[in-house]
């Protein structure tokens, strides 16, 4: 809640540079970041926003903004790589990775996390009820389940029969999709095309956003690399892989494959280059520079991607690839799609 006392501190804070418009809603400051503001992956990500946004102009928290806009990607069964209807992994099990990071740089997360829909909320429980930071497997879904969480099926008949269409050949590569058209005849890159129903085989949400009191928080979840090994985990729920939010500086998130995102730490890359002054862009770019050095080739046959925003409200991505996108909601851009820049 924007309170009395907070609205006086404000207004004393470099008094000129500040104005309020009549409802309050939009600060403006020195830097003339816009605040609130929410940012998130690909193209649910403009739903996403639009249920985030909601909670920002009631004085919400940016955190149940962040988790707000999750969660209806994840009740959304016909997103098949985000919550209920996710790809299963071989084994026909879908498997939930989620996280959620703070202004105070708190975390929770939970990891291979089975029967919930909600993971994200589930992360956010495991932050303030718990002493931890992650809890897996099945002890991640007990303790959902100690807090009220319903179990339910999360594999849909939809991609049921996506699973027994790739088990007809087991083809597996931890290569996922690239969005690129030129990569799709590619031997080596996974082709989407070749999904059951064409659909692709991942897409996580990462959600950043700015509150009224110009606190940033975020969250990310997903049911990970479609028809990957039973057990495995990704980066989405690995605070400064698939997420990470420092409130003095700027906040992070990722998509595509997590091994490469795993191996550099990408997101606390991001924040850590905007720390030392690059834009959101530019530190996004600097991070995916960093993946390709690593290993070219590998690089180059693979999809990772970064969005970032920082303090100011300023927002940026980049990726290794061609057709990644991303979701801005702000008074001054009310909900529209961008296309990340790419280094291939
Ligand atoms: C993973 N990074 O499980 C996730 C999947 C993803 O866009 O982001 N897809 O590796």
């Amino acid at each position: 809640m924007q309170t009395r006392r907070k609205f006086l501190e404000l207004a004393t804070l470099g008094g000129s540079a500040i104005a309020l418009n009549p409802k309050n809603v939009v600060l403006k400051n020195n830097n003339n970041s816009t605040k609130p503001i929410v940012v998130s992956t690909w193209n649910f990500g403009i739903r996403a926003n639009k249920e985030a946004w909601t909670v920002l102009k009631s004085n919400g928290s940016a955190l149940d903004a962040a988790e707000a806009g999750a969660r209806l990607v994840e009740a959304d069964p016909s997103i098949q790589t985000i919550g209920l209807g996710g790809f299963p992994d071989r084994d026909g099990y879908v498997t939930l990775d989620a996280c959620v990071m703070d202004e105070k740089g708190n975390a929770g997360a939970v990891g291979c996390m089975q029967d919930i829909v909600h993971a994200v909320s589930v992360a956010k429980h495991v932050k303030n009820d718990t002493p931890h930071v992650m809890l897996v497997g099945e002890g991640a879904t007990q303790f959902a389940l100690s807090k009220g969480f319903k179990r339910q099926n999360l594999l849909t008949p939809e991609s049921k029969k996506a699973w027994k269409e790739w088990l007809k050949k087991s083809d597996y590569k931890p290569e996922m999709n690239i969005e690129n058209k030129s990569y799709l005849d590619s031997a080596t890159a996974f082709n989407p095309l070749k999904m059951p129903g064409g659909r692709y085989n991942h897409d996580t949400i990462g959600i950043l956003a700015i509150d009224q009191e110009g606190n940033l928080s975020g969250a990310c979840t997903t049911s990970g690399m479609a028809f990957k090994m039973h057990g495995r985990v990704g980066d989405s729920p690995i605070i400064g892989a698939g997420l990470y939010v420092d409130n003095k500086v700027g906040a992070a998130t990722a998509t595509g494959v997590g091994e490469a995102n795993m191996r550099m730490c990408g997101t606390h890359t991001v924040v850590e280059y905007m720390r030392h002054g690059h834009s959101p862009e530019d530190a996004c770019r600097k991070a995916v520079e960093r993946v390709v050095k690593h290993d070219y080739d590998y690089a180059k046959r693979i999809q990772l991607g970064f969005l970032a925003i920082n303090k100011k409200g300023e927002t940026g991505a980049y990726c290794l690839q061609k057709g990644f996108n991303y979701a801005v909601y702000s008074e001054e851009i009310p909900n529209k799609l961008f296309d990340g820049k790419y280094y291939f």
